[in-house]
């Protein structure tokens, strides 16, 4: 996309707040830092036009992201949807509406339909919406947010910044993976002058390990494996590995970045056992020459050339050959 074609969508997508009455915002189910990140910001601009506004996210978010201004907006009650007639809904960091949660809810709305925004970073997006402003070369929907709010000259207070700068924190592994460019340290710089509290994304998001997810890190680690073959590497997360009590269901976030930090691999491969039958596949490189997006999406999934996943039925078995799923 030119920069005039992005400019020409960011006016349109101001307008259509400018316009809207009742507007819901909506990310991706299970977030992240840039799913709540983007609404979040999203959300105080709102405010500060004194637009009335909801968050919906599908699940509810975990209690890390509770230092983030305005988090108790977000509510996982569909509720929502029987009660307000939105005229504007803006989908943040997510690839389909699927993937959003929000699938059969819009669906299920009375005519005339509201104006749908998709506004996001995934090489895989659908480009579902009326107004569509995906960019896959920024690292989160927050560094795309940041160029809307730059572009349009729309003031960046300083809990607006925290949130931007929390989803280029976490969709760049802590600045190590390769959506580390010159774009997403340059609006991180820029977030940081603006206010923006490095200290407290990373105490909440990075430095969050206790002893028992630790140890449960050093099981799964236990088990990773090279395989010749493929150049690749593979470990596996099994349901009772979560027996342990004092455990936490967000134990495992994290561990397939930083897998990413193997050398001498093509790519990495996490498989985790879910409840509810299904396995998730989660995929991750750092050689320049491999798109994983393509075997993900294969199999029903999606992501990006570096990270990529997708969920099949079925558990985890251990055989001569390997892991499989049966
Ligand atoms: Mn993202």
């Amino acid at each position: 996309m030119s920069t005039s074609d992005v400019l020409f969508l960011e006016r349109k997508i101001l307008a259509a707040i400018e316009n809207a009455v009742h507007i819901l915002l909506v990310t991706h189910q299970k977030p992240d830092g840039d799913a709540l990140g983007s609404v979040l910001a999203l959300s105080h601009f709102l405010e500060s036009k004194g637009k009335r506004h909801k968050i919906f996210c599908r699940t509810p978010y975990g209690n890390q992201f509770d230092f983030l201004s305005g988090i108790d907006r977000v509510t996982a009650d569909p509720v929502l949807f029987s009660e307000k007639r939105f005229d504007l809904i803006i989908v943040c960091d997510s690839s389909d509406l699927k993937y959003a949660g929000v699938e059969d809810h819009l669906a299920a709305l009375p005519y005339p339909m509201p104006t749908l925004v998709n506004m996001d970073h995934h090489a895989t997006n659908t480009r579902f919406g009326d107004w569509v402003l995906v960019d896959s070369t920024a690292s989160s929907t927050t560094q795309v947010l940041y160029q809307f709010f730059q572009d349009l000259s729309i003031p960046v207070t300083k809990e607006m910044s925290t949130c931007l700068l929390t989803g280029i924190v976490t969709d760049t592994g802590g600045f190590t993976n390769p959506a580390t460019t010159f774009g997403s340290l340059e609006s991180s710089a820029s977030l940081l002058l603006k206010g923006a509290h490095y200290n407290r994304i990373t105490t909440n998001l990075v430095k969050n390990k206790t002893i028992p997810t630790l140890r449960f890190w050093g099981k799964v680690m236990e088990r990773l494996e090279f395989n010749p073959r493929l150049g690749s590497a593979l470990t596996v997360i099994k349901k009772e590995d979560f027996s342990d009590k004092e455990l936490d269901s967000e134990a495992a976030d994290g561990i397939i970045n930083f897998l990413n930090n193997l050398s001498g691999v093509r790519f990495v491969m996490l498989l985790r056992e879910l409840y509810g039958g299904k396995v998730k596949v989660s995929f991750r490189t750092t050689d320049p020459s491999m798109d994983v997006s393509g075997i993900a999406e294969y199999f029903g999934g999606g992501g990006h050339a570096k990270a990529s996943g997708f969920s099949i039925e079925g558990r985890l078995v251990r055989t001569k050959e390997g892991w499989l799923v049966v």
